[in-house]
């Protein structure tokens, strides 16, 4: 992303794109309200043993002949798959995609610029696991949103159209004048545009603000919102992860728990970095189901950035927490080849479809 009035291109249309064809015609219809975003239930959950092999420090696969034989996904529980949790994402999802969904637009820090953002709201059925399909509601054509990126004092222009037969608005986090602040509902049709200066740096949320809320958050009205700093950060392999949940049948509890909208992705697809250079994790948590959730890591202890609102450290560890929308950017170095499992430590919430690898190679 970068000149003047740049675009972000995160190459998140085509990748949900093709997932909301794969959803097809197993998706089952529902009304606002009713609860339920379940579309159906696969007839397989077809593991890919090979999902990381040339950088697996030696480990033979994670499971994924164990899942060959799983049942069906969702309500069925968690199923062993020795250090995994058995919840596969869609057989269509690949390591782009993976690697799409978390990579965030580089933006050239240092000279103020005007940074444009379309968030045009559809409602997509999506594969969010291997067949499991739901109605989603999306930003820019997937969930979570496209990632939004600004040095801090750039001029954002963020312009929602809503081509869904609901309200909706965006609303950011972070500091801007509250004529701004995307609690008007925008009805269905038309199209607002947020004027707002990029502040402070740091990294926010952004997600619908339409009542119920519950139900916008839920259907994956949210996002990343990167602020850099004005000098920007130090080089690193930068990853988002959003940590989201799917509440299939309308309980009030998610039935699934994700990084980037798709369960499992990351035990499929690992995160890759090289040994022993800095890695930068963009976590948030818009988990709307659970008071609190968490981010560990195994095996390598983290520099913890509270809302990344300040370049010290506010702590080092292995594990934060994060309360709802509460984020947290995290650094470290893998010095050793090898896998390191990530997941938050509410095992219950791991189990749902939220344990993760990052490779160092
Ligand atoms: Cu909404």
């Amino acid at each position: 992303m970068t000149g003047e009035d740049a675009e972000p291109a995160d190459g998140g249309e085509r990748v949900v794109s093709r997932r909301s064809v794969v959803a097809g015609a197993g998706v089952f219809a529902f009304g606002v309200g009713s609860g339920a975003l379940l579309g159906r239930r696969g007839s397989s959950v077809a593991a890919d043993p090979g999902g990381y092999d040339a950088s697996d420090g030696g480990h033979a696969g994670h499971g994924g002949s164990a899942a060959a034989a799983a049942p069906p996904v969702a309500h069925a529980g968690p199923v062993s798959m020795g250090y995994g949790h058995g919840i596969a994402p869609p057989d269509t999802f690949t390591r782009q995609d993976a690697v799409a969904l978390a990579t965030p637009p580089t933006v050239d820090v240092g000279r103020r610029r005007t940074r444009r953002y379309d968030l045009t709201v559809t409602q997509d059925a999506v594969e969010v696991a291997a067949g499991v399909t739901v109605h989603a509601w999306r930003y820019g054509g997937r969930v979570p949103g496209p990632v939004l990126r600004a040095t801090e004092g750039d001029r954002m222009v963020v312009t929602m159209a809503n081509r869904t037969e609901h309200s909706h608005n965006v609303h950011l986090h972070g500091r801007h004048d509250p004529a701004m602040d995307g609690i008007e509902p925008i009805g269905p049709g038309d199209t607002f545009t947020y004027d707002v200066i990029a502040e402070p740096f740091g990294l926010h949320p952004y997600h619908c603000h339409t009542m119920p809320l519950s139900e916008h958050l839920g259907r994956g009205l949210y996002g990343a919102f990167i602020v850099d700093p004005p000098g920007g950060r130090p080089p690193a392999h930068e990853f988002v992860l959003v940590l989201s949940g799917w509440d299939l049948d309308g309980d009030g509890t998610d039935e699934l728990v994700t990084w980037n909208g798709i369960a499992g992705a990351y035990e499929r697809h690992p995160l890759t970095v090289p040994v022993g250079e800095r890695v930068r994790l963009y976590v948030v948590n818009m988990l709307e189901n659970e008071p609190v959730a968490s981010f560990h890591l195994h095996a390598q202890t983290f520099d913890v950035f509270r809302s990344g609102t300040r370049l010290r450290p506010d702590e080092h560890t292995d594990i934060v927490g994060l309360t709802q929308a509460e984020r947290v950017v995290v650094e470290f170095t893998l010095p050793v080849r090898g896998r390191y499992m990530f997941h938050p430590h509410q095992t219950r919430l791991a189990e749902k479809g939220s344990m993760g690898w990052i490779a160092a190679v």
